[in-house]
């Protein structure tokens, strides 16, 4: 079954960023509630931020899940890199990450890495920055793996995204490439449909070839909005997740247009029409 979920973002750096719900956790759980959403996604700014006692609370009392864990506040509040120059803003991101992980891994939420991925420079090539970005996923996927649910253990996510935000992987296909050619395990992909319309030449083909590798979405239009807000057609994308099995979330990281409100209640109906 694919379930839905909404972005909640406590991170003050990103905003104007493709998140749902702002600053106020119980008002974002409560509002993610009524609406009839099955989780949230959190960004949060670091992984002390959010008290989990206080996370559980609100998650009991609304009926929600974690559906997983941003760490894009690693980069834009932070300025960590996992393939960073310098060895020490390396490890410092990894503890970042292991700190994401260990936030939403007892709540059974993989971790998300995106912007913290960084891009090949000048300083460092493209083979030494996509041999740290494979080391890192190979052990921070490990590290996730101690979390469990009864689907298994929580992978680690790693999200493909458009050659604006990043010069390493932009594709599912360069995805699967770095997870298998880095040897990393317990790593899924995540393919958000924003990222993925800008490159990827036949968005069904792709999620078809990558198969079981895919392990969360981010449901969203061409433009951000949230989904039938924009032009992509939803009917070959649907299908093929159901061609091979999706059983994630198809959560909406899309713009808070025309409002948080408004847009959260156009996810839910999207969300509705395609996967009920
Ligand atoms: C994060 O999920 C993402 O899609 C990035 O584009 C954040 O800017
Ligand atoms: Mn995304």
């Amino acid at each position: 079954m694919i379930r839905s979920a909404v972005t909640v973002s406590l991170v003050a750096e990103a905003r104007g960023g493709p998140f749902v719900l702002w600053d106020d956790l119980p008002s974002a759980c409560k509002l993610a509630s009524e609406l009839g959403f099955d989780a949230i996604e959190l960004f949060a700014p670091s992984p002390d931020a959010v008290k989990p006692t206080h996370l559980r609370m609100l998650l009991e009392d609304y009926n929600l899940k974690l559906a997983a864990v941003g760490t894009g506040a690693g980069w834009v509040k932070h300025k960590l890199l996992l393939t960073a120059a310098d060895s020490s803003d390396r490890s410092a991101a990894f503890d970042f990450v292991r700190g994401m992980i260990d936030l939403g891994g007892p709540f059974g939420a993989p971790a998300i890495i995106g912007s913290m991925q960084g891009r090949w420079t000048e300083q460092v090539d493209r083979t030494t920055t996509l041999r740290y970005l494979g080391d890192a996923l190979q052990t921070l996927g490990q590290h996730a793996a101690q979390y469990t649910t009864d689907a298994g253990k929580v992978p680690l996510i790693y999200e493909p995204l458009n050659r604006y935000e990043t010069n390493l992987c932009c594709n599912l296909a360069a995805g699967v490439e770095l997870i298998q050619s880095s040897g990393a395990k317990n790593v899924k992909l995540l393919a958000d449909l924003f990222h993925l319309n800008i490159e990827e030449v036949d968005i069904a083909a792709a999620l078809r070839a990558s198969g079981d590798h895919v392990g969360h979405v981010h449901f969203v239009d061409s433009n951000r909005r949230a989904a039938d807000e924009g032009h992509l057609d939803y009917t070959p994308i649907v299908a093929a997740l159901r061609e091979i099995n999706f059983s994630g979330y198809a959560s909406a990281e899309v713009l808070p247009w025309p409002d948080p409100r408004g847009a959260a209640e156009r996810a839910i109906a999207a969300y509705r029409r395609w996967f009920h």
